[in-house]
C-alpha cells in the first residue's frame, strides 16, 4: 500500500485528491491548519473521516512538517497548501509569500531530510505565465513567465526551487502547472462559484443582484476532479519533470456569467453591478493552456466539460439553497 501526504487536504483540490487516491488503495495522510471554527474546518473531507489520516500543521511550522514526514514515511507528496486567492494576495503579500514560497521551501527541505526517496508534486500554477504568452495566443511549459500578482510571483519562486531541489539533490520533484480548476467544491469567493451561487440565490429570490470586478478577463476553466488525476500521474512517470495542465479552451467572465444566468433562465445584465473593489491592481487578462505535452507523454485527457462542469455547479447550490 503506498502512502500519501497532502498538504491542503481540506481544499477542493486536496479532498478530490484524497478521494482518488483512497479509492487508489493508498494511505493518505494530510495536515490542517488549525483555526478558532473547527466544524469549518474539515467540510469537505468530513465523508472521508474514517478513511485518512489528518494531523495540526502549517507551512509555516518547519519543525512539525519535518516531524510529520519522518513520522510517516510516504512514498508521494502532494503540496496543495497555499493561500490561493490572488485578488487577496495584494492584501496580504507577506502571508502569501510565506506559505506559498517558503512555505514550499519548508516542505521541500523536510522531504530532503526525513524521505528523499519519495516523490514531491508542486502545485504551480498558470497564475505564473502572468502577461507572458506564445504568438499564437498559448501558454506552454516553455512561456516566458511574468507573473502580475504576489501570488504569482511566490508560486514562480516554488515552481524554480522545486527545480533547482530536482537537479541540486536528484530528488524526485515535479511541478504541475495548473490552470484554473473549478468544482462545487470552490471558495465561493473565486468567480465561477461566485456567480453560480449568486444566480442561483436571485432566481430563489434569496439574493437581488451581483457585484463583479473585471467582466472581460480570459480564463482556461477545467474541473478539479481532472486535474487532480493529472497530479497522481505526474507523480507516477519514469522521471520527474513539468507539466501543464489545461483543458485549451478559454473564455471571458462575461461568457461564463452568461452561460450561467441563461441557463437559470435569467439575463444577467438585469442584475450585474460593477464593484471596483473586485478588481485587481495588475490583471492577468488572459489564459490558454496547451496540454500537449501531458497528453502526448502521460495520456492525460479532462474528461468534464466545462458546461457540464457549470451545470455540476448550479444544481448543487440548487439543492443547497433550496
Ligand atoms: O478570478 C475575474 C478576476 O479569483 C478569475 C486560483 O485558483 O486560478 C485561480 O486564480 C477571473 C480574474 O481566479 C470577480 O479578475 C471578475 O480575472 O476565480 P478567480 P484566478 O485569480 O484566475 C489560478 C490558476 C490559481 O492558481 C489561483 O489559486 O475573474 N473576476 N470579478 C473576479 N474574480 C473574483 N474572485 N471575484 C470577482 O468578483
Amino acid at each position: 500500500m503506498k502512502k500519501a501526504f497532502i498538504t491542503g487536504i481540506a481544499g477542493q483540490d486536496g479532498s478530490y485528491l484524497a478521494e482518488y487516491l483512497v479509492s487508489k488503495d493508498y494511505e493518505v495522510h494530510g495536515i490542517i491548519r488549525r483555526n478558532s471554527i473547527p466544524e469549518h474546518q474539515e467540510l469537505r473531507i468530513s465523508h472521508l473521516e474514517d478513511k485518512v489520516f489528518t494531523y495540526y500543521g502549517d507551512m509555516n511550522d518547519p519543525t512539525t512538517l519535518s516531524r510529520l514526514l519522518g513520522l510517516i514515511k510516504p512514498d508521494e507528496i502532494y503540496n496543495l497548501a497555499a493561500q490561493s486567492h490572488v485578488r487577496i494576495s495584494f492584501d496580504i503579500p507577506g502571508n502569501t509569500v510565506m506559505t506559498n514560497a517558503v512555505g514550499t521551501l519548508n516542505l521541500l527541505e523536510a522531504f530532503r531530510k526525513e524521505c528523499p526517496h519519495a516523490r514531491f508534486y508542486q502545485a504551480s500554477s498558470s497564475e505564473m505565465f502572468g502577461t507572458g504568452m506564445d504568438d499564437d495566443g498559448y501558454q506552454r511549459e516553455g512561456t516566458p513567465m511574468l507573473p502580475t500578482s504576489p501570488y504569482g510571483c511566490a508560486k514562480l519562486f516554488s515552481y524554480h526551487i522545486v527545480r533547482n531541489y530536482r537537479k541540486s539533490y536528484k530528488l524526485f520533484a515535479s511541478n504541475g502547472i495548473l490552470f484554473n480548476h473549478e468544482s462545487p467544491r470552490r471558495g465561493s469567493n473565486f468567480v465561477t462559484n461566485k456567480v453560480v451561487k449568486a444566480a442561483v440565490s436571485i432566481k430563489l429570490g434569496l439574493q437581488s443582484h451581483i457585484e463583479l470586478g473585471n467582466m472581460d478577463a480570459y480564463r482556461d476553466w477545467g474541473h478539479s476532479r481532472d486535474y487532480v488525476r493529472a497530479m497522481n500521474m505526474i507523480l507516477n512517470h519514469s522521471i520527474p519533470d513539468d507539466f501543464v495542465v489545461a483543458t485549451g479552451m478559454t473564455r471571458s467572465v462575461r461568457d461564463m456569467c452568461k452561460f450561467v444566468f441563461d441557463y437559470i433562465g435569467m439575463n444577467y445584465e438585469d442584475y450585474l453591478k460593477i464593484n471596483d473593489k473586485h478588481l485587481r491592481p495588475e490583471e492577468l487578462p488572459y489564459l490558454k493552456g496547451d496540454a500537449s505535452k501531458i497528453h502526448h507523454v502521460l495520456g492525460w485527457q479532462p474528461e468534464c466539460s466545462f458546461e457540464e462542469m457549470m451545470i455540476e455547479m448550479i444544481d448543487h447550490w440548487m439543492r443547497r439553497l433550496k
